[in-house]
């Protein structure tokens, strides 16, 4: 694998007059998953560990047996060195509303491994709530020439009171002309509202763009009921990252499943539920798929 990104960080220097005889496939080569007990504990979290030698790419969250009341608050990719070797992985974490829930539940975590891609790196930035707020909006910036390839997003210290209401990225062209990498999480508290202090962070897996990069969002029906919304990676293509979007800015509604999907890892879903009320007002949900070959 280091030998398969020092070749194509070569071929990267030289142009395109380089021509690798056997490239290692840039497109993810596995997608692991790990999941929590089923209990009823108020929060738990699950990891997906990536095969040795390989580097996460992104992943995603399912809850099972939440009902309303349990949601996605953290999607997180992580990469440790460990004996002189990485070891990535994706862990998502859930947690049940501040009034609880009695039935028994389960978070499981996906993780989309591969090999190195070159510049590879885990961007991350926290931001910490002012007494009162109701909403967090962070970002972070992928390094120059580099892209998202996976994105996450993380709550802590919500205690069932805080809610994800978004994890998006793409590859921009800014004012001058400069194509920018980038991530966006927001994050609400609940209907009742939290006096404590909490934070979000917003993660992105940024390396140098793939062939076929694309960003794929799909938004689902507007209406006042839970749903999904199903994004397809273009032909040729599978799924490096999985993100998600809740347009009504409020803590009433969340995010039950976020993963990519397919047998052959092709796209990407979202499920959204409102909360144990319910949630009167008409929204959407949209769903990301990061996409290359
Ligand atoms: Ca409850
Ligand atoms: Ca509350
Ligand atoms: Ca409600």
């Amino acid at each position: 694998m280091r030998i398969g990104a020092a070749l194509a960080i070569a071929a990267l220097a030289a142009g395109a007059a380089v021509q690798v005889a056997s490239p290692a496939s840039a497109a993810p080569s596995a997608v692991v998953s790990g999941g929590s007990a089923t209990n009823s504990v108020a929060k738990k979290t699950a990891t997906a560990v990536c095969p040795s030698g390989t580097r996460v790419y992104g992943g995603g969250g399912d809850v099972t047996g939440g009902g309303h009341e349990v949601a996605l608050t953290g999607l997180r990719p992580a990469s440790v060195l460990v004996g002189g070797k990485f070891v990535d992985s994706f862990t998502a974490t859930a947690e049940e509303d501040d009034t609880g829930y009695a039935a028994n539940w389960a978070v499981y975590a996906y993780a989309i491994c591969g090999a190195p891609q070159p510049s590879l790196s885990i961007q991350r930035a926290t931001i910490t709530s002012s007494p009162g707020t109701d909403r967090i909006e962070g970002s972070v910036s992928c390094p120059s020439g580099t892209a998202p390839l996976g994105l996450g997003a993380e709550i802590g210290n919500g205690a069932g009171n805080v809610v994800l209401n978004e994890a998006i990225g793409n590859y921009t062209v800014g004012p001058f002309g400069v194509p920018t990498g980038w991530a966006a999480a927001k994050a609400f508290t609940d209907e009742t509202g939290y006096r404590l202090t909490w934070t979000l962070t917003t993660y992105a897996v940024c390396a140098v763009p793939p062939p076929g990069l694309t960003y794929v969002f799909t938004d689902s029906a507007y209406n006042s009921v839970d749903k999904s919304a199903s994004s397809e990676c273009p032909l040729g293509t599978k799924v490096y990252g999985a993100g998600g979007y809740l347009n009504y800015l409020a803590g009433q509604v969340h995010f039950d499943r976020l993963v990519p999907h397919g047998s052959a890892w092709t796209g990407s879903d979202v499920d959204a539920r409102e909360d144990q009320t319910g949630f009167t007002p008409n929204w959407w949900a949209t769903s990301e798929a990061i996409c290359a070959r």
